[in-house]
């Protein structure tokens, strides 16, 4: 089958290199001949061209225009190169993807060692530097700079701290605090009466259902007796339910309970179920920032059966790098109401931030105990 078009031009050559650009080498010189009137004005001669054809396989349309199922070969070849440098590219892209991959990581090493000296979780870790967007095209330090800044921002915007017992005088605000033995419960609780109850003028009261260790509860009883607050000591549900009554019209009552320990479960489980039968009681689990996150995390899942609201950590006085503490805070999804920082009552407590929480960031945990 013989395709033909007519190819215009002032010269036959010209004309003749027209079809031979349109139909290839292949193009044959079939006719050649002046214009005829009226089509002079597209050239003095006209040419007629043609190549043969392959008989077309689907229902395609002949004519000038029907020329997309039968590509020439060089239409073919050209194809084919561009998809060999399509190809080359894509090769050259994903060597560079590659390579920027191992430079990030590389970066990133230095900041992951670092988050697990301090006590960071593994999957806290992985989770952080997964969410680590692309380095900015700075310089060596700056970039560094940036890299750790990303960390940081990362972590703190995962990060909750509420603090909510700065209430005016009049609010009535009840919160438990339950947790390990010697996490600091008891401490914390006088702290919290003195800055929330007594410095605020809001009227407080402590309960105690710790009568379970020697001198728990007298301890607790001898600060009641120089701060003025009024202590009762419950020893079961029903004495609970009447010490809340009794000190129904104070603004913050405060209660103590004891740090049960493997073994006491059962008991635990009862005082759970008092605690959670009264919802106007908030519950903040006491955990000391030292304490690395594997053993937290075993903490956080015994302590599950108070469904605590909150955490407090206690002894971030005693750590200069608090990634347990802080894992725990992210990986439990609870805010941190309150952050110990030693012995002192009430100065050593304040509300929780995330700068405090975070501090061990802010330098490298080597140069900072260091200069400890
Ligand atoms: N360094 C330091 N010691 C604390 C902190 N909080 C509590 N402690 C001390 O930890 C010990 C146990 O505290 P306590 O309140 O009796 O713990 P509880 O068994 O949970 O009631 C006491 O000597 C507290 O003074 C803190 O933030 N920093
Ligand atoms: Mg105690």
């Amino acid at each position: 089958m013989t395709r033909t078009k007519s190819y215009f031009a002032n010269t036959v050559e010209e004309a003749l290199g027209l079809a031979r650009q349109e139909f290839g080498d292949e193009a044959l010189l079939l006719d050649s001949r002046k214009s005829r009137p009226g089509e002079e004005y597209l050239g003095a001669y006209e040419v007629v061209a043609g190549v043969q054809e392959a008989p077309a396989t689907t229902g395609a349309v002949a004519g000038d225009e029907a020329c997309e199922d039968a590509a020439p070969r060089r239409v073919s070849g050209e194809i084919a190169a561009l998809r060999r440098e399509l190809e080359r590219m894509s090769g050259m892209l994903m060597h560079l993807a590659s390579n920027m991959t191992a430079l990030r990581r590389a970066e990133l090493e230095p900041l992951m060692a670092e988050l697990a000296r301090a006590g960071t979780g593994p999957e806290l870790i992985h989770q952080i530097m997964r969410r680590i967007p692309e380095r900015p095209q700075t310089d060596g330090l700056a970039a560094l700079a940036a890299l750790r800044a990303s960390v940081i921002e990362e972590i703190a915007r995962r990060l909750v701290c509420e603090a909510r017992l700065d209430r005016d005088a009049g609010e009535k605000q009840t919160v438990a605090l339950v947790g390990p033995p010697g996490s600091g419960k008891t401490a914390t609780l006088v702290k919290l009466a003195v800055k929330y109850g007594l410095e605020k003028r809001r009227a407080a009261a402590f309960i105690t259902t710790d009568t379970y260790r020697i001198a728990a509860a007298a301890q607790l009883q001898a600060y009641a007796a120089i701060l003025g607050v009024p202590c009762a000591v419950v020893e079961h549900g029903g004495a609970l339910a009447h010490a809340l009554e009794e000190f129904k019209s104070k603004d913050l009552v405060l209660i103590d309970t004891p740090g049960f320990s493997a073994g006491e479960w059962d008991l635990a489980a009862d005082w759970s179920r008092c605690l959670l039968s009264r919802r106007e009681i908030e519950i903040h689990l006491v955990l000391s920032a030292t304490a690395r996150w594997e053993d937290l995390e075993r903490l956080l899942s015994a302590w599950r059966i108070f469904d605590p609201g909150f955490l407090i950590f206690t002894r971030m006085d005693e750590t200069a790098a608090a990634g347990g503490a802080l894992t725990a805070a992210i990986m439990s999804g609870l805010p941190v109401s309150f952050l110990g920082k030693g012995q002192s009552v009430p100065e050593d407590i304040a509300p929780a931030s995330a700068d405090e929480m975070l501090a061990f960031l802010a330098a490298p945990v080597v140069a900072r105990s260091a200069t400890a």
